[in-house]
């Protein structure tokens, strides 16, 4: 039973082309235009392959496949929505070889004892609405409470009006989420992002671990005015607080531990003129670390920092947590099946933590939960140039295959997450 990998590439390019941007990156925001095109696609392919697709109430996507007996899916997935001009991988190497997987067993008519289940979740990137990991955070009862009024894109539309428009109902979202035992584990590949495997010269990575983000929108406000006529000394201006607190957040992810990683992607003033000093600065803070603690005297740090140099320069700030997932540290039995799983089948694999999130973080409260990573030339993504080659997505989606397999026979041991 092999992995059809001419189909799995060729659906992965054509996906590719939708959203794609004038630097052969692609843009798909959640709930838009492109998100509904794409998993409009994928459905397709679903039905081609014999899926029984319902979608939930947040907007996940599950197609469904009868095992011989009744009993607690195997669900494997990942996400389709990206960041803006990012690459045609990040996710979609993972719904695809789910969806690959699903549609080799069917083809050659193997059956699982179990149920196998693929899904598409929501908002994984949060590029339209800050935070990110939604469909899974639904799922595990993880949303942040009044979500749909809180959250606003950069045109000021709520997550509420975003939702209605894309035909949900935003005041039954949280039935999204589902009991433990619903699901027998859960799986996900994706690549990696990063270089370690090819450091390593390894196709395919077990993850062991997953660094937790925690995310923040930082607003400072002072006066506005004009750059040539108001004395420096008169001046209350948020943009010289957002510059210090940017190195700020370099500083503390540097000396607060080893393995914190801190980024400011975005910033933005208002009004936003050359010769005006701002009114307002909005700037995005996004720390990562497999360490709990680290990450908390890191995010302190910098909150005390701004409040400091506010208060000295009579500016007033406003500091909104927009993600706060711990850390995860991966269940060693599972990580040890999957390794096993690769050497009964004579796949090269290396087992390594993953800095970047994945919504198998959520998943892992709820059910025994393992990732797959696949190589990635020179580490790059979120970006045009993301990419990884055919023969190291067969690889990797050849161990989802023989690891799902396993796993909807029993094989795993029962493992209570
Ligand atoms: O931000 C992340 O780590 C993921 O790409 N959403
Ligand atoms: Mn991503
Ligand atoms: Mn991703």
């Amino acid at each position: 039973m092999e992995i059809n990998s001419d189909r799995l590439w060729s659906r992965i390019q054509a996906l590719g082309e939708i959203g794609r941007t004038k630097e052969g990156g692609v843009t798909r925001f959640a709930f838009s235009s492109e998100d509904r095109k794409a998993t409009d696609q994928v459905m397709e392919w679903m039905k081609e392959a014999g899926l029984q697709i319902y979608t939930d109430s947040i907007g996940n996507i599950f197609g469904r496949r009868n095992g011989l007996e009744e009993g607690a899916s195997v669900l494997i997935g990942s996400h389709i929505d990206s960041v803006v001009n990012g690459g045609k991988f990040d996710g979609v190497a993972g719904v695809l070889s789910a969806l690959e997987v699903i549609q080799v067993l069917e083809e050659n008519n193997e059956h699982t004892k179990l149920p196998i289940e693929m899904v598409i979740f929501v908002n994984e990137e949060g590029s339209r609405f800050p935070g990110g990991l939604m469909g899974s955070m639904a799922l595990a009862g993880r949303l942040p409470k009044d979500i749909v009024d809180t959250l606003k894109d950069s045109e000021g539309i709520t997550l509420r009006e975003a939702l209605n428009e894309f035909g949900l109902s935003p005041d039954k979202i949280k039935e999204a989420h589902c009991t433990k035992g619903k699901f027998e584990a859960f799986f996900e590949l994706h690549i990696e992002q990063g270089v370690v495997l090819e450091d390593q010269n390894v196709p395919v990575g077990i993850v062991n671990g997953i660094a937790g983000p925690y995310q923040l929108v930082v607003e400072i406000s002072g006066r506005s005015g004009h750059a040539g006529a108001i004395p420096m000394y008169l001046r209350r201006d948020p943009m010289v607080v957002a510059g210090m607190a940017i190195q700020e957040v370099e500083r503390s992810a540097i000396e607060e531990g080893e393995t914190i990683r801190g980024t400011v992607g975005k910033i933005e003033a208002f009004p936003g003129g050359h010769n005006i000093i701002p009114a307002k600065v909005e700037f995005t803070v996004d720390y990562r670390d497999i360490d709990p603690e680290n990450r908390l005297r890191a995010v302190n740090r910098l909150k005390n920092f701004i409040e400091r140099q506010c208060k000295k320069r009579k500016l007033q700030y406003k500091i909104i947590t927009t993600q706060d997932t711990p850390p995860t540290i991966l269940d060693q039995r599972i990580v040890n099946f999957m390794e096993e799983t690769a050497e009964e089948n004579n796949i090269s694999s290396f087992t390594m933590p993953s800095g970047a999130a994945h919504d198998a973080m959520n998943m892992h409260s709820l059910c025994p939960t393992g990732m797959i990573f696949v190589r990635s030339r020179e580490g790059l993504s979120h970006c045009p140039e993301e990419y990884s080659s055919k023969e190291d997505l067969t690889e990797a989606s050849s161990l989802l295959l023989h690891t799902v397999i396993r796993t909807a026979n029993g094989i795993l041991e029962k493992i209570k997450s």
